[in-house]
Order: structure tokens, then C-alpha cells, then sequence
């Protein structure tokens, strides 16, 4: 299975609850490596274009009010299945139909306060780590790389 790397956004609530470190510590923990992160405030614009493909949802000016209501956290992680196995660990979009153990599940209520976005395709993530991170990220790998991945 190839390595992947995938987007994972804290949203402003999960940075105003104190969540950073939980959110950090869950990806870290597993075994997958953070590669790059700012915290930053996103314009209105930005914001549009990181939610494009849901521009039609009633929801979208709702969405795009919510995240840029504060600074959110962006991150990428490397690992094996990371962008599979990332949305595992964020949780159902829902929080109340996320399972305990997930971030979502464990830390949220209503769907638009959620804590946390991570994307959905390896193609999806490709497209947000290139419109967060268009300097590029960091290269490198843990010295406990072998006693995290088999091969
Ligand atoms: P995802 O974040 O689990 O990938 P998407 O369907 O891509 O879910 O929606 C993006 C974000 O839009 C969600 O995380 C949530 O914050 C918000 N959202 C999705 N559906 C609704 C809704 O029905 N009402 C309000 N906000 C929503
Ligand atoms: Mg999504």
C-alpha cells in the first residue's frame, strides 16, 4: 500500500476549545507524520475555494461564516492508507452519528461545529495540500520508522 498523505484541518471551534494538542497527538500517536502546519486566518475567498464542490448546499454561507470565524489549524500527514484511515479517526460528518473513539464522536455536537476537517480522496487531498501549501512541506521521516512500518 502506497504512502499517501492527506489535509487535516482544525477548524476555528477546535482551536478555541483547546483541541489542538488532542487533534496533533491522535494522528502522532498512530504512527503517521506531520509534514507540514501554520495556524492561520483564512479570507472569505479562501474559504470559497477550499468548500468549491459545495457551493450549491444550502449550508455553504454558513460553512464559509464558520471558518473563518477564527484561526484554523492546517496540517499535512504522511503515512500508509493516511487519507482512509485520517477520516476514520475524524469521525462521521454528523458528531452525533460519529462513533466514540473518533474525534468527531468524542469532542462534537452539531454538524456545523464539527472540530475538524480531513479529505476525502487521495485526489482531494492532492488538490488541498496544493491550495494550503503551495510552498511545499517538509521532507522527512522518523527514526522510528521501522518499528512503526513493517517494510
Ligand atoms: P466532511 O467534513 O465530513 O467531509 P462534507 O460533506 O464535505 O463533510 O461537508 C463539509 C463540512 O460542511 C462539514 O464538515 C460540516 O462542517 C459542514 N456541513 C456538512 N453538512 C452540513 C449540514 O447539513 N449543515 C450544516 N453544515 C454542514
Ligand atoms: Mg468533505
Amino acid at each position: 500500500m502506497a504512502t499517501e498523505q492527506t489535509f487535516i484541518m482544525i477548524k476555528p471551534d477546535g482551536v478555541q476549545r483547546g483541541l489542538i494538542g488532542e487533534v496533533i497527538g491522535r494522528f502522532e500517536k498512530k504512527g503517521f507524520y506531520l509534514k507540514a502546519m501554520k495556524l492561520v486566518n483564512v479570507e472569505k475567498s479562501f474559504a470559497e475555494k477550499h468548500y468549491a464542490d459545495l457551493s450549491s448546499k444550502p449550508f455553504f454561507g454558513g460553512l464559509v461564516e464558520y471558518i473563518v470565524s477564527g484561526p484554523v489549524v492546517a496540517m499535512v500527514w504522511e503515512g500508509k492508507q493516511v487519507v482512509a484511515t485520517g477520516r476514520k479517526i475524524v469521525g462521521a460528518t454528523n458528531p452525533l452519528a460519529a462513533e466514540p473513539g473518533t474525534i468527531r464522536g468524542d469532542f462534537a455536537v452539531d454538524i456545523g461545529r464539527n472540530v475538524i476537517h480531513g479529505s476525502d480522496s487521495v485526489e482531494n487531498a492532492r488538490k488541498e495540500i496544493a491550495l494550503w501549501f503551495p510552498e511545499g512541506i517538509a521532507e522527512w521521516r522518523s527514526s522510528q520508522h521501522p518499528w512503526i512500518y513493517e517494510a
